[in-house]
């Protein structure tokens, strides 16, 4: 059947689960992702393409609480080379501002680029004439160009998940100049902040050699590409909802009381992954006990690191490095029945989740570089009583709404010491007013109006730009 509207994804928004009868089953995803999309893929009648986990398997397209999915098979040799090679170790960290050092391998390469084009094929196959084709993320930057050539007649629609980082970092790439004609294959390319949008238009004017204009490239073929920022956003309604529902409120006292009923619960929550420094954000709470500034018994740090990646080794020797941090913190500070900080290496329900955001007095997010970062907005988006802090990144994406955050440099110690104090010990009345403030932003940017300002963007492009532009010399 054909579809007007193909969302490709690395990630289809299902994970295999074991249902009750011991057969194996599907259940949606949770994040923000899945949210945004489910709506316009229901009004357009679209189909979700993408890998769902495993290896070598050739799964039939299936539906799964009305959205129609199509498998797409990885063989190991793919998810060691493309996914955990290329996509986790090239890109991740690249992009990142070389939070870790990026690893260059040419058969991770040469997977890469079989596994876009397989990609490109099937979404070539799925999409009816003149159909959208949405696609996600570094780890299918190729997939745009390909499918133009296979099928022009399609609207393609690109965006970026994580930042697009500067040219001198990009250009270290050996692949720049495929990764750029890739994404210009696009029609809109999106982006988190404007900073990413600009450092892909410069780049494509330096290193690709068209022309460009503000946030337009110019062609040679006449087409004009548009880059530009679209910052994501939560289900706000959705986690205020969960936030305020009887069961969630109940089970956010028994978390406190858990903890022993501490006057102040600091809380972390991140995917185990080294861009968040949850390294570092650690050391600086155990340094505000060691100086007493911050007494055991009276406050405790909640960090749950949610297990990620782990089959890449930087993220093996992360969670060594923090297991050992912990456990010497707890050692060395923690008294009996009272730890300085309670880690969790897990991952939990929504409902889970949106109980220890109530919990929590003091959200802490302290990554070194991220695209967005939607816990931060979800922390917000669940203190529906304007109560709380939270203490955020300058080099979060949601620093740049968030301004009412306590924001901090992750790389000043001292000052994530300091802001972590400050919010520890601010008064109910400026709490609130941050927060108030936030949550207007959050509340009015959530991710529906996301999808939808990206999706008429697409459908408002202007195609043929009519100007004369000689094509690039090749470098
Ligand atoms: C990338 C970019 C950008 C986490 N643990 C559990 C759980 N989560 C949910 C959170 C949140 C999402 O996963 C994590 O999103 P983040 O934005 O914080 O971080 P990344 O995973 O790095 O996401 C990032 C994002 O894409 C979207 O564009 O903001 O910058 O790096 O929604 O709630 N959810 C549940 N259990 C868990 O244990 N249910």
């Amino acid at each position: 059947m054909p579809n007007n509207l193909v969302i490709v994804a690395n990630r289809l928004p299902v994970d295999r689960v074991e249902q009750p009868d011991g057969t194996p089953g599907w259940r949606l995803s949770p994040g923000g992702l899945v949210t945004a999309i489910e709506p316009v893929m229901r009004a357009n009648d679209g189909v979700w393409l993408g890998w769902p986990g495993g290896t070598d398997e050739d799964l039939e397209p299936f539906e799964h609480d009305g959205m129609n999915l199509v498998p797409m098979s990885m063989s190991a040799q793919e998810v060691e080379r493309f996914y955990e090679g290329m996509s986790n170790a090239t890109l991740w960290p690249l992009y990142h501002d070389l939070v870790a050092k990026p690893q260059f391998h040419r058969e991770w390469w040469d997977s890469y680029v079989a596994v876009n084009r397989r990609f490109a094929e099937k979404a070539a196959a799925l999409a009816a004439e003149g159909a959208t084709v949405w696609v996600h993320d570094y780890q299918l930057q190729l997939v745009p160009q390909m499918l133009r050539e296979l099928r022009p007649d399609l609207r393609i629609g690109f965006y970026l998940h994580i930042p697009f980082p500067p040219v001198e970092l990009f250009q270290q790439l050996p692949w720049r100049r495929q990764i750029l004609e890739g994404l210009l294959g696009a029609d809109l390319v999106g982006f988190q902040g404007t900073g990413a949008a600009q450092n892909f238009v410069r780049l494509v004017r330096q290193r690709v050699g068209h022309k460009t204009h503000r946030d337009l490239v110019y062609l040679p073929d006449g087409r004009t590409v548009r880059a530009h920022a679209f910052p994501i956003s939560i289900d706000s309604q959705g986690f205020e909802k969960l936030a305020t529902s009887p069961s969630v409120i109940e089970r956010a006292s028994a978390i406190r009381e858990a903890l022993g009923n501490p006057r102040k619960v600091f809380l972390g929550i991140d995917r185990l992954d080294y861009t968040k420094g949850i390294y570092a954000r650690l050391r600086a709470y155990a340094e505000l006990i060691q100086e007493g500034h911050v007494d055991v018994e009276d406050a405790v740090f909640v960090q749950v690191a949610v297990p990620s990646r782990e089959q890449v080794e930087q993220y093996r020797i992360l969670r060594d490095d923090i297991d050992r941090l912990v456990g010497r913190i707890n050692g060395d500070l923690g008294r009996i029945g009272r730890p300085a900080i309670s880690y969790l290496h897990s991952s939990y329900p929504r409902e889970e989740m949106a109980a220890l955001y109530r919990a929590a007095d003091i959200m802490v997010v302290t990554p070194y570089r991220d695209g967005m970062n939607l816990v931060a907005k979800e922390y917000v988006a669940c203190r529906t009583d304007a109560t709380g802090a939270l203490v955020l990144s300058e080099f979060a994406g949601a620093a740049d709404e968030l301004r009412q955050a306590w924001l901090v440099n992750p790389y000043d110690i001292n000052g994530m010491k300091a802001a972590l104090l400050d919010a520890y010990r601010a008064d109910a009345k400026e709490s609130t007013r941050r927060m108030k403030a936030m949550r207007r932003t959050v509340t009015q940017h959530d991710v529906a109006r996301w999808a939808e300002s990206f999706m008429t963007e697409l459908a408002d492009v202007r195609i043929d730009h009519g100007k004369t532009v000689r094509p690039p010399a090749h470098s």
